[in-house]
């Protein structure tokens, strides 16, 4: 684990940056989660711990889909930018004024939006255990305690996803289901959905999240198609905004903005353009805990509705973007914080409440989790588990 210490003189204000530390973790999942991008067999997590000098940890996370298969950051890539870059630039700074550290961040960091993400919610949670409010109170207060949470079908295996979809309805955990799709053949998708809506009825309702995979031709078919499946929703089925904009309300079915929204200039173009009836806001991708408060801002603004969206963070990114979704004033299409339950290992001290289809956003200062540290260390990268496979 690399750290930064601050120099001995540092400004006379309450709390200043002394240490940033960062370390990666490796967890498996519960199966394969299967992508048009990537396979996924685990998850690489990238923790961040910012101490400050009035004793108080703050703790975030950075964490990606498939490595760099899905974007241009990497859990090792922002390890590398915060080790060298941001901690230098943190060390000995005015803890309490989260923006303007972030400001000042920024000017010597461009773009690096997943490690800002990191950064940023550290220091939110630091400054939340400060002043004893959690970071929704902190972001202007919340408007629920509860997040309606969908859960992602993508074992790959229609019989497999529908037993795993009637297995969630059972345990009260999730009833909408959104099904990753763009990898097989169109008809073969289409068969895919229909055959998973046919077996839930009325009881689930279903999505679908291409991930860019379809051309303008294949996603007026497939829109069409899954209109007529009964799915209610489709997700980034194109690349580019200027292509989302030539389907959007073509076909009786919502279209949600997610890999074209990265940050408060492309929500505005989107909004502008009229490229998408839903935005998928995702702390990362926005770049932050402020800056995806703006965008949920625009979408408001321009009527387009608002899901919370994941990088299929573990515990502690999944509950930053709990904190700042529960501060949205709409969330018409709910959220998709299912994360730390695809991991077959939990690192937090106190289980996430995932009941009555929803999660709990936790009410205690800053984030209001703690770490297992045992745990942490055990599943770092080169840490504990590594040294008790070798020895074995
Ligand atoms: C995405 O593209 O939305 C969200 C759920 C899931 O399974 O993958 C993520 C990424
Ligand atoms: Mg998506």
């Amino acid at each position: 684990m690399n750290a930064v210490v601050a120099p001995t003189s540092t400004p006379s204000t309450a709390a200043t940056v002394v240490r940033v530390e960062t370390v990666i973790v490796d967890l498996p999942t519960i199966r394969p989660h299967k992508l048009s991008v990537a396979t996924m067999d685990g998850q690489t997590l990238m923790l961040v711990r910012v101490q400050c000098s009035d004793g108080v940890v703050g703790i975030g996370e950075g964490t990606t889909i498939g490595g760099l298969a899905y974007g241009g950051e990497s859990p090792e890539g922002m390890k590398l930018a915060i080790d060298t870059y941001f901690a230098p630039v943190m060390a000995g700074q005015d803890a309490t004024r989260v923006q303007a550290l972030m400001a000042r961040i920024g000017r010597m960091v461009k773009d690096n939006r997943f490690a800002k993400n990191a950064v940023e919610t550290a220091l939110l949670d630091a400054h939340g255990k400060r002043t004893g409010l959690s970071v929704s109170e902190l972001l202007g207060g919340r408007h629920c305690d509860r997040l309606p949470v969908a859960w992602t079908l993508a074992s790959g295996d229609t019989a497999r996803d529908i037993a795993e979809a009637e297995r969630m309805l059972d345990l009260r955990r999730h009833n909408v289901f959104k099904l990753k799709i763009g990898a097989r053949a169109l008809a073969d998708d289409i068969a895919h959905v229909a055959a998973i809506k046919r077996a839930l009825g009325e009881r689930g309702t279903v999505r679908v999240d291409v991930n860019m995979a379809w051309d303008d031709v294949q996603a007026a078919r497939g829109m069409a198609a899954l209109a007529d499946a009964g799915c209610e929703l489709v997700e980034q089925p194109v690349a580019s905004s200027a292509a989302l904009g030539r389907l959007v309300r073509r076909f009786p079915i919502a279209l949600m903005a997610d890999e074209s929204l990265r940050g408060p200039e492309s929500a505005f173009e989107l909004a502008r353009s009229h490229a998408a009836d839903v935005f998928a806001v995702k702390l990362a991708q926005s770049g932050g805990l402020f800056a995806a408060q703006r965008v949920g801002a625009i979408a408001d603004a321009a009527g387009i509705g608002l899901y919370g969206g994941t990088m299929l963070e573990g515990a502690v990114g999944t509950i930053a973007s709990a904190q700042v979704f529960a501060t949205f004033p709409n969330l018409q299409w709910g959220t998709e914080l299912f994360g730390p339950l695809l991991l077959t290992e939990q690192i937090l001290a106190e289980p996430l409440d995932y009941s009555d289809f929803s999660l709990e956003v936790p009410n205690g200062p800053g984030l209001g989790i703690a770490l297992d540290e045992a745990r942490v260390a055990f599943f770092a990268r080169d840490g504990l588990r590594k040294t008790i496979s070798v020895a074995r």
